[in-house]
């Protein structure tokens, strides 16, 4: 059955408005990234129709107004009508959610993550919109404001030419900031141009006057010796490999420094992978079999295996795959987890390093000297540990006096509240379920010092009683999340200052040490409720935040008390079980850093002396507030 068009229509203004009502649903956030994401958004059409090979040139230019025009020389949005539709190919692009690009499946649209929401989402968030597309012998135009066409597309002129020109005005309604960086944008552009090479991007700034051509005959190569390039290299020219396996192109650039770290930028259809994933795996065991196939076959090294770890210290490689339909998973949504990227990236990648090993003995050389450094280095700190572990072994068996353990043993569902103040932690100790949840109370007055810094925490006895309680030690190499004695690390303060700085502490050090805890969804904050709304007749009820307490004096016109909840000290055991604990009833907020590059600026930000409220970091860069069933 097909809808008539005032049905359709309605269906496509119920659509943007959606998108205006919950912004950050579609781009992430209405800060800096979720604005600068409306950018990113109308080129990746633009890098769609390069990749397809039918654009070179894309602009984009920063007006002094706070608008910005994307212009491509692509195939131009189609303007014809469309068969259900009823009205313009080009106002279904723009109007209807997610109708974005081609509606081939061939094309690897960049999907997942924030990217690919499609132009229809920049338009609804934008306060106007013109869009001119040149095409079939014609150029035709069309204007939008907040999402709704003002007008028909009209013919306006002719052109031999194909091509789109978006020129769109982000919403001050919608937007905290309308403040575009020319940095940011230059950097992604400049990602752009290496990942897709020949794409030439242009960057100009009407508001300062700068321009920049970010163009890239090299290609991921040349991306490599970029990020290097104040780098000591081992050798000069990158290792390259491309291929293509089920579908899935493979490109890879590796190159070495002479230092001790491993940096591998991956990408899947141009987004950064940040938290890696499959195709980061797969490169990574073909790597480790290639150069140990090398090593048995012509007689190098006796003892062992080297080890994954050994051959990629001072690698830095940049992996860039290409695919349909991937699956992005963690907490940030920038870890592949499409099993079909390991099996394509892996078929491509061992037989090639393997030929390039027979070819090129001198590099090969180079690199293993320094694995087998590596791999010495590492046997001779391991020998120095071990007298330490056994020591440390001792004192990780005895669990800190303070915890107050649960009986369960599976960490999946067993959880911990970090609870400020042992007046607090006494009342958690007797209104919990002591089957499942386990407290630690932390005597705030330890953490509640000014611009404390990390190492001083990590001085602190409350804070190491809580890594050992954690039982996945700490610091880069030594945490291990699969020793996790808990799947849920609960902050449990008060919604003051001194709970907010705690919070923040907490969030620091978890995020400097445990990043895992953080991208696997491990740490939440527990949301207590503000207040408890006693009506003359009828049940009392929790509120937990001013929004309910609206809603509640919306909704129940009679006379009712209301209690104000300052800190938890201030309810007994059972009414801490009923609104905190209870997992059936509490409120749970999990922190999700939206991704690594982010989180180290929040965790700049939250280490400077002005340390704002919880309310802003954790409304930021938590979840929507959902009842934790
Ligand atoms: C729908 C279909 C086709 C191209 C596009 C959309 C398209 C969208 C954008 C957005 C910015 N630049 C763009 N360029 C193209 C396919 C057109 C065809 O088959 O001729």
């Amino acid at each position: 059955m097909s809808e008539n068009y005032s049905e359709s229509s309605i269906k496509v203004l119920e659509g943007l408005q959606a998108v205006r009502q919950r912004p950050g649903m579609y781009i992430g956030s209405t800060g800096v990234r979720g604005l600068h994401h409306l950018v990113y958004e109308v080129i990746d059409n633009s890098i769609d129709e390069a990749m397809a090979g039918y654009c070179k040139n894309i602009s984009v230019i920063l007006h002094v107004d706070g608008s910005v025009t994307v212009e491509d020389d692509g195939r131009g949005i189609p303007v014809g009508i469309h068969p259900t539709a009823k009205v313009s190919t080009l106002q279904v692009v723009l109007t209807v959610l997610h109708a974005g690009g081609k509606f081939d499946t061939n094309s690897y649209k960049t999907s997942g993550g924030l990217h690919g929401v499609g132009v229809s989402v920049v338009n609804a968030l934008s306060e106007s919109l013109t869009a001119v597309v040149q095409r079939d012998g014609g150029i035709f135009t069309q204007n939008f404001e907040r999402g709704k066409p003002t007008g028909e597309v009209q013919r306006t002129g002719n052109s031999s030419k194909t091509g789109t020109k978006i020129t769109f005005k982000p919403d001050g309604q919608i937007f905290e900031t309308l403040e575009l960086s020319y940095e940011i944008l230059a950097k992604r552009f400049r990602e752009l141009a290496y990942l897709n090479k020949g794409i030439k991007i242009k960057l100009i700034d009407e508001r300062f006057d700068v321009s920049e051509e970010f163009h890239a005959e090299g290609g991921i190569p040349s991306f490599v010796k970029y990020i290097n390039k104040t780098k000591n290299l081992i050798f000069d020219e990158p290792i390259y490999v491309k291929g293509e396996s089920n579908n899935i192109i493979v490109e890879l650039a590796i190159i070495y420094n002479d230092s001790y770290n491993e940096n591998i930028y991956s990408y899947v259809n141009n987004i950064h992978t940040e938290e890696g994933g499959t195709h980061e795996a797969g490169f990574k065991a073909a790597l480790t079999k290639a150069f140990n196939s090398y090593v048995t076959k012509n007689n190098l090294v006796k003892e062992n295996n080297l080890s994954g770890e050994d051959i990629r210290e001072g690698m830095s490689a940049v992996l860039s795959i290409k695919m349909t339909d991937p699956v992005f998973e963690g907490q940030t949504k920038t870890k592949l987890g499409s099993n079909n990227a390991k099996t394509a990236v892996e078929s491509i990648v061992s037989p090639a390093l393997q030929d390039y090993m027979e070819e090129n003995g001198i590099i090969v050389k180079k690199i293993l000297e320094k694995a087998l450094q590596a791999y010495m280095a590492r046997e001779a700190a391991r020998k120095a540990k071990e007298l330490t572990r056994r020591k440390s072994a001792l004192e990780r068996d005895s669990l800190p006096g303070k915890l107050a353990d649960c009986h369960e043993k599976d960490p999946a569902k067993a959880e911990v509240f970090i609870v400020e103040g042992d007046s607090a932690g006494g009342s958690a100790k007797q209104g919990r379920n002591s089957d499942f949840q386990a407290i630690l109370p932390l005597r705030g007055k330890i953490l509640n010092v000014e611009k404390a810094r990390l190492d001083k925490m990590l001085s602190s006895q409350e804070i190491r009683n809580m890594i050992t309680a954690f039982g996945a030690g700490i610091g880069k190499d030594a945490f291990n999340p699969e020793k996790l004695r808990y799947h849920k690390i609960i902050i449990m303060t008060d919604a003051d200052v001194d709970g907010a700085h705690i919070d923040t502490l907490l969030l620091t050090l978890f995020y400097r040490f445990m990043p895992e805890l953080i991208f696997e969804g491990h740490v939440y904050i527990a949301m207590p409720p503000l207040y408890k709304a006693m009506p003359a007749k009828g049940k009392e009820q929790y509120l937990y935040d001013d929004k309910a307490l609206e809603k509640y004096r919306k909704t129940h016109k009679g006379a009712f008390t209301l209690q104000r909840y300052k800190g938890l000290g201030e309810m007994d055991a059972e009414q801490l079980w009923e609104t905190t604990l209870n997992p059936e009833t509490r409120m749970l907020k999990q922190i999700e850093i939206e991704d690594a590059r982010m989180a180290s600026e929040v965790t700049e930000l939250l280490m400077g002396t002005d340390v704002s409220p919880r309310r802003t970091f954790i409304y930021e860069h938590a979840t929507e507030a959902e009842l934790d069933v």
